[in-house]
Formats: structure tokens, sequence, C-alpha cells
């Protein structure tokens, strides 16, 4: 990677990495594209084009006016969200991706997107899920993820282009928070223990998802992305998870820091039946053999900077 355009740069995950890969290749280096613009350092710390990732044409003279040797597709919608706009869910995740890709061949770019634990469905199997399994997803973003990967796969091996991915736990953050996603009670419980010393979880106790902190998610796209293609086995996409834990465990982490913390649930049936489908751990051996993926964070460690940075916030 040398050259960098992501999409969907100002989102979760692309805010950080943004600057993260500034930092490493090069300010000028990386292009942040998305469809709005604001004043985070994201935005401002290097160029900045808007695109709309529906759009083919405008996505590829921004990919051919910096001459990207790589493209990192973020943009889409997460899965709450998609599942309470299906068509529009397709229509933005699957014709963002096939620009994105088609964008990546004509310039013979490195490609990267991201997949997830929601490719998996309830007929997979729940506990250590391996990295090779039955994929019968029952939500609109599980259907795009695994559409998604298929795709990747068919460029790789149909085009020659370079394309790599990750199944991604929930993401937990401090930075920018995320929208949509089932996932997201392990982002807002931090934000309100801070702020308010209780929390009203929307996913029931006892429900257990894989999860990890930002900065190990940064440093696996990095290490993905720089791997030696000799090497790679799997390619769309790679298990990977930090910790897997319950809404009460998360809890306990957090009154360790916060005694009189107080959790307390009013489950959204829609966001739990996701949650249901989803595994309770997942197997990231391929990842670790493959490439050497190592997460440096679990749920104390996380938890202690998460309480940190959200106090100094
Ligand atoms: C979501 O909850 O939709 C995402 C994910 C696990 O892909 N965080």
């Amino acid at each position: 990677m040398k050259r960098i355009m992501i999409t969907g740069a100002l989102g979760q995950i692309g805010s950080e990495l943004t600057v993260k890969l500034r930092e490493i290749y090069g300010a000028d280096q990386v292009i942040a594209t998305d469809i709005r613009k604001n004043e985070t350092e994201a935005a401002l710390s290097g160029p900045f084009e808007m695109v709309d990732v529906t759009d083919a044409r405008t996505m590829l003279e921004v990919a051919k006016k910096y001459n990207v040797d790589s493209v990192i597709h973020m943009a889409a919608l997460l899965s709450a969200t998609a599942e309470a706009n299906p068509v529009f869910a397709w229509n933005l995740n699957m014709g963002g991706l096939m620009n994105a890709l088609e964008t990546a061949r004509e310039l013979k770019a490195q490609f990267f997107t991201p997949s997830s634990i929601g490719a998996f469905g309830p007929s997979t199997p729940k506990d250590r899920t391996p990295q090779d399994t039955i994929h019968r997803p029952t939500t609109m973003y599980g259907v795009n993820k695994v559409a998604g990967e298929l795709l990747s796969d068919y460029y790789f091996h149909k085009f020659g282009v370079d394309t790599r991915g990750l199944r991604f736990p929930g993401l937990i953050s401090y930075v920018t928070p995320p929208g949509g996603g089932t996932t997201d009670y392990a982002v807002e419980i931090y934000y309100e223990a801070v702020k308010n010393g209780k929390y009203t979880s929307y996913i029931d106790k006892g429900t257990y998802m894989d999860m990890m902190y930002m900065p190990d998610a940064l440093d696996a796209i990095v290490q993905l992305m720089e791997a030696d293609p000799s090497k790679l086995k799997h390619r769309n996409s790679f298990n990977v998870t930090a910790m897997s834990f319950e809404p009460e465990q998360i809890a306990a982490e957090i009154r360790k820091h916060i005694p009189h913390f107080e959790i307390s649930y009013k489950v959204d049936p829609i966001r739990q039946s996701i949650a249901d489908s989803w595994p309770n751990s997942i197997d990231d051996s391929a990842a670790v053999e493959e490439w050497g993926f190592k997460a440096n964070f679990d749920l104390g460690k996380m938890t202690e900077n998460m309480l940190d940075k959200l106090k100094q916030k």
C-alpha cells in the first residue's frame, strides 16, 4: 500500500483508519472519501473528496485523479439499520462494493473490505465458529456480507484483483460512535457509565458476542494488507476476534472502576434476534497461522483504556 483511497472515511472505522494510515504512509498518500464532510481530523488532515459509493463514475474519477494503488472500501450500512431498510441496504452495500471492486480492477489496485460475524447464521456452529463453515445468515446485512465475501473472492480468481478481508466482531472505540449496529450496546455502555453511572441494555443478559477494541482492528487491517500473499490460503474473509462477553460481564468489569455502576435491561426484539443468530465466539486460528494476527486488548485492558479516554473527553 502506497497511495490509498478510503470510502466511508468518516464512519466508525474509517475515521480512525484514515488517521492511522496517514501516520504510516504519509498524509498526502491517503485519500479520504465520504458522502459528507465534517470537521474531524480524518476530513482535515489530508486529501478529501466527496464520493457517494453508488456513483461508480465519480469513484473511478477520484481513484484515477490520485492514481491510487489500494482501495479500502468501508462505506456500508450496519446490521440493525440494514434490517430496517433492506432494499436500500442491498443497493448501498452491494452496489457500493461492486463499484469499489470495479475501481480496484481498473486501477490494478489492492483491495480491502470488512466482512463481519454477521456473515454467520443460526445454523452455523455457535462456539469457536470455524473459519470455513456453514453460512446461512438470516439478516439482510449477513446476506450482503456473504455475497460480498464471495464477490471479493470472485474478483481475485477471475480478474487477479488482490482482494483481502476480515470478519470483524463488534468494534469498540471512544472516537467515532457506531450507528445502527447490533453490537453498539458495548460502546454505549461505556459512554453511559461515565456520564450517568447506569445503562439500559437492549441486548439481554446471557447473550455472548465477539468484540474487539478499535486499535486492534486497525492493526489487523494494516497487517493483513501488508501480509505476504504467498502465505494466504484464505482471502475473503478471515475470522478475527479479541474477546467474547455478555452484558453482565462488561458491567462487572466497569464496576471495577465505577463501583456504583448499574445495568438494567429493555430488550429490543429486532437487535436481540440478530444477536441470537450470530456466534457466541469465533475461532481466529486461520488469521493467526496465515498472517500472524494477534489482539492486544482483552476486556480488562480495553475497559480501563475506554473509561480513561472517555473521562478525558
Ligand atoms: C453490527 O453490529 O452490525 C456490526 C458488526 C458486528 O458487523 N458491529
